[in-house]
């Protein structure tokens, strides 16, 4: 009975010293001794050797002794697993407190500038923005705005042909016509957009461009409404003392027309290198919607009139940023592009 005895402590003994390392395992511990085949268990079954009256004392101890190893294991888990997690935690410790890595913000591209003042500007008179494709019937780009068979601008030269009756649009007046076929009067739209024309690129000219075009059409339009907004526009766009030129011109879309001029805005009309010595810059072309223009998109004449003005985006860009080569805007250098 002795011998057992110490047999039961010695297991307790061997579980306790065991949990104890540091690579403890405490599910194989567990197995090792309380198991089927573990070495407590081997004792109990020895217990048949015993007399009845010394049974219940060792069955006791050995009560005692699983107990003691099962909550020895318990603690022993608990801590291996705290200091598991513990050392975790420190490895994949993060120091919020470190700056955070600065990347470059970037912003909107001079052509962009330009384009979105402008439409601020209309967008703020009542003015919507229309759109329509870049890849254009030539009876819009041209029939439609009365520009005639023999019209240099429809030479092979001036237009990037795609079929003898499709090209890219060489102007945004095609969205115009297109919107008086489908719309009837009161008509205030925008159209700005990317045009194309086949030109050698140099600092004043490039086969790919965007305009700016205007129309307005209801009852009662007179020449007298073209200046008044084109008026407004110039003041809001070069500042409150700049005045408007209309000089006589020839478009075949309008009639009469126009090319309308800005007081320079560097010297105020005195004459200046930046105008020229003239005093005045040109920056539109506007006119009277042609009767013609307009009875060919399904709007009567004799009941509608209209204006329609259209302008270069990259001139406005050009004068605005005081840059002297247009290329600089397609070239995508960022110390270009970084000064805006
Ligand atoms: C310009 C100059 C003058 C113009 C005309 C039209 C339309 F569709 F109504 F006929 N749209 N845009 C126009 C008039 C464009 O650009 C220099």
């Amino acid at each position: 009975m002795n011998d057992m005895k110490e047999l039961l402590q010695g297991i307790l003994a061997d579980a306790l010293d065991q949990l104890k390392a540091d690579d403890a395992q405490p599910d194989q511990i567990r197995v090792r001794f309380l198991g089927k085949k573990g070495d407590l268990t081997a004792v109990l079954r020895g217990m048949g050797s015993l007399s009845p009256e010394e049974r219940p004392a060792i069955g006791q101890l050995a009560n005692e002794v699983r107990t003691q190893i099962e909550n020895a294991i318990e603690k022993r888990q608990t801590e291996l697993n705290d200091k598991k997690l513990k050392s975790k935690l420190l490895a994949e410790r993060v120091d919020v407190t470190v700056p955070g890595e600065e990347f470059a913000v970037g912003h909107q591209h001079p052509l962009t500038l330009v384009r979105r003042e402008l439409e601020d500007i209309f967008l703020g008179l009542g003015f919507s923005i229309a759109e329509g494709p870049e890849v254009e019937y030539d009876y819009y780009n041209f029939q439609a705005l009365n520009i005639p068979e023999n019209h240099p601008a429809r030479d092979t030269q001036d237009t990037f042909y795609i079929t003898d009756k499709i090209l890219l649009r060489s102007q945004t007046s095609p969205v115009q016509a297109r919107v008086m076929e489908k719309q009837k009067p009161p008509i205030r739209i925008i159209s700005p957009g990317r045009v194309y024309r086949s030109d050698d690129v140099d600092a004043t000219h490039s086969p790919l461009f965007h305009q700016f075009e205007g129309l307005v059409v209801d009852k009662g339009i007179t020449m007298g409404d073209l200046k008044g907004v084109l008026e407004l526009f110039a003041k809001t766009m070069f500042g409150e003392e700049t005045r408007i030129r209309f000089r006589p011109h020839h478009f075949p879309f309008t009639e009469p027309s126009a090319e309308v001029d800005v007081s320079c805005f560097a010297c105020g009309g005195k004459g200046c290198r930046f105008c020229k010595g003239e005093g005045w810059i040109e920056i539109l072309g506007a006119g009277m919607v042609h009767p013609k223009v307009l009875s060919g998109c399904g709007i009567d004449p004799r009941e509608y009139s209209g204006f329609a003005f259209g302008l270069g985006i990259e001139r406005i860009a050009l004068l605005k940023y005081h840059i002297d080569d247009m290329r600089l805007l397609y070239e995508n250098d960022m110390r270009f592009l970084g000064q805006f």
